[in-house]
C-alpha cells in the first residue's frame, strides 16, 4: 500500500471502555457508571467497574502499542476522574494518572492524542440535566482549560467531543446509552449544548496548546436509498440530515440544515438555533469515525415507515453492521468536497466479530484482518482521488467495554481476556505492524 510519508498510524480507545477503577482513586460516579449499575441496561449486566485496568496496567499497554510500531495513540480523559463533581473540587490522582500515562506514550516515542469527551459524563452534572442545561457550556469549558493546561505542552492532537450524535440521540432520545432518556426535545437540546460546548473549547485550547492541532470527531455514515424511488430518496435524504447534517452543517456553516430545522420543528422549541454559530470555531481537523452505511427503502408497515435493505451479498459485522469500505471513501471525499478544505483523520474504524480462542500465543482474526484490508484500501484510493486524510487510528487497541453490549462484542487488535486481564496479539495486529513497518520505510 501507499500511503504518504507523514501519514500517521495509530489506535484508539476511550476512558470508561478500558480503564476500570472506576471506584477508586477518588474518581468520580460518571452517567455509564449509573446506567451499568441499573439492571437491565446494559447486556449480561456488565459494567465498566474493571474493564482492562488499563489505569493500573497502562505501561504494559503503552509498551504492546510500541511493539506494534504505533505513531499515535488516541485515549480519553475520564472526566470524573480529574473533577470528580463536573465542576470545583480537582482529583489530584485523576491528573497525576493522564499526566503519567501522556509521558510513557512519549518516552515510547507514540504521539499522545487526547479526546476530552467521549461519553462519559459525571452523574452530578447529569442530575441537573446534563447535556440538556446550558451550564453544561461552560462546565465543559472550565475542565478543558483545566485538561489543557495540565498537559497542553504534550498532547499532538486534542478532540473536544467524540460523537456527539450519540450522546445526545443515542442518550437522550433513543434511551439505549447512558443517562437513557426517550425525551425528542431533550436529545435535540442536549444536541445543541454538545455543539456549543465545542465551539467555547475551541479557543480555550489554541490558547492553552497553541502548538497542537485541536478538532471534533463526528460517526458519519453514508444513507443511501435502496431503490431509485422517489420515497426512498427521500428517506435517505433525511437519516442524512438526521445522522450527519445536523453536526457537519452547525460546525463548518454555523446553521443547522434548514430542511431539517422543518422536520424537527415540533422539539426544537426552546432552543435558541442561531447561537449554533458558535460551533464554526476554526478546527484544524475534522476526525470521522467511520464504521457503516446505511441503505434504506420505505415500508409503510415498518416502525417509521422505513427499513434497512442491503444488497443480497451484503457481508456484516457481528454489530449487523454492513461491510462496504467504499463506503468510508465516499464518506471522505464527501466531506472534502462540501465542507472542506480540512484535514481529516479516519479517528476511528474497525469490527466486532466473534474471535476464536487465543491458541499458541495468538488469535486467528481471519475476518478482522479482511476488514482492516478493505478499509485501509478504501482510506488509499481515497487519498489518490484527492482527500486530505492524513491518518487512520485503528478502533481499537483492546477488546473492552461495548456500551450497551457490555464485554458481548469484542473489537480490539488485542485480546483482551477479561478473567485474567491477559492480553493476546490478534492477527489483525500482527497484520497492521507490519502494514505500519512497510509503510513507514517504504513511503509513497
Ligand atoms: O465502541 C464504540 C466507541 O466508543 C465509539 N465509536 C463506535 C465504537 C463501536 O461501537
Amino acid at each position: 500500500m501507499g500511503f504518504p510519508s507523514d501519514f500517521l498510524w495509530g489506535a484508539a480507545t476511550a476512558s470508561y471502555q478500558i480503564e476500570g477503577a472506576a471506584q477508586t482513586h477518588g474518581r468520580g460516579e460518571c452517567i455509564w457508571t449509573r446506567f451499568s449499575h441499573t439492571p437491565g441496561k446494559v447486556q449480561n449486566g456488565d459494567t465498566g467497574d474493571a474493564a482492562c485496568e488499563h489505569y493500573f496496567r497502562y505501561q504494559e499497554d503503552v509498551a504492546l502499542m510500541r511493539e506494534l510500531g504505533l505513531q499515535a495513540y488516541r485515549f480519553s480523559i475520564s472526566w470524573p476522574r480529574v473533577i470528580p463533581a463536573g465542576t470545583g473540587k480537582i482529583n489530584t490522582a485523576g491528573l497525576d494518572f493522564y499526566d503519567r500515562l501522556t509521558d510513557e506514550l512519549l518516552k515510547a516515542g507514540i504521539q499522545p492524542w487526547a479526546t476530552l469527551y467521549h461519553w462519559d459524563l459525571p452523574q452530578v452534572l447529569e442530575d441537573k440535566g446534563g447535556w440538556t442545561n446550558p451550564d453544561v457550556v461552560k462546565q465543559f469549558a472550565d475542565y478543558t482549560d483545566l485538561m489543557t493546561r495540565q498537559l497542553g505542552d504534550r498532547i499532538h492532537g486534542w478532540i473536544t467531543l467524540n460523537e456527539p450524535w450519540c450522546s445526545a440521540f443515542l442518550g437522550y432520545m433513543m434511551g439505549v446509552h447512558a443517562p437513557g432518556l426517550k425525551d425528542d426535545a431533550a436529545a435535540y437540546k442536549a444536541a445543541h449544548y454538545l455543539l456549543l460546548a465545542h465551539g467555547e473549547a475551541m479557543p480555550i485550547i489554541r490558547r492553552n496548546a497553541p502548538q497542537a492541532k485541536a478538532g471534533i470527531t463526528l460517526n458519519l455514515s453514508p444513507h443511501v436509498p435502496a431503490t431509485d424511488s422517489e420515497e426512498d430518496a427521500k428517506l435517505a435524504q433525511l437519516g442524512d440530515g438526521f445522522g450527519n447534517r445536523w453536526f457537519l452543517d452547525p460546525l463548518f456553516k454555523g446553521v443547522y440544515p434548514a430542511d431539517m430545522v422543518e422536520i424537527a420543528r415540533p422539539a426544537l422549541e426552546g432552543i435558541d438555533l442561531a447561537a449554533v454559530k458558535v460551533a464554526a470555531a476554526p478546527n484544524d481537523f475534522l476526525g470521522i469515525n467511520y464504521y457503516m452505511r446505511f441503505m434504506v427503502t420505505s415500508d409503510p408497515t415498518a416502525p417509521g415507515g422505513r427499513r434497512e435493505q442491503f444488497p443480497p451479498d451484503a457481508k456484516f459485522t457481528e454489530m449487523g453492521w454492513e461491510i462496504y469500505p467504499q463506503g468510508m471513501a465516499d464518506m471522505l471525499l464527501r466531506v472534502h468536497k462540501e465542507y472542506g478544505p480540512i484535514d481529516l483523520y479516519i479517528t476511528e474504524n474497525g469490527a466486532a466479530f466473534p474471535d476464536p480462542a487465543p491458541t499458541n500465543g495468538v488469535v486467528e482474526d481471519s475476518q478482522r484482518v479482511d476488514f482492516l484490508k478493505g478499509y485501509l484500501a478504501a482510506a488509499e484510493s481515497a487519498i489518490a482521488a484527492g482527500a486530505p486524510l492524513k491518518g487512520y487510528f485503528v478502533w481499537s487497541l483492546l477488546d473492552n467495554f461495548e456500551w450497551a453490549l457490555g464485554y458481548s462484542r469484542r473489537f480490539g487488535v488485542v485480546h483482551v481476556d477479561f478473567k485474567t486481564q491477559q492480553r493476546t496479539l490478534k492477527r489483525s495486529a500482527l497484520y497492521y505492524r507490519d502494514l505500519i513497518a512497510a509503510s513507514v520505510a517504504q513511503p509513497a
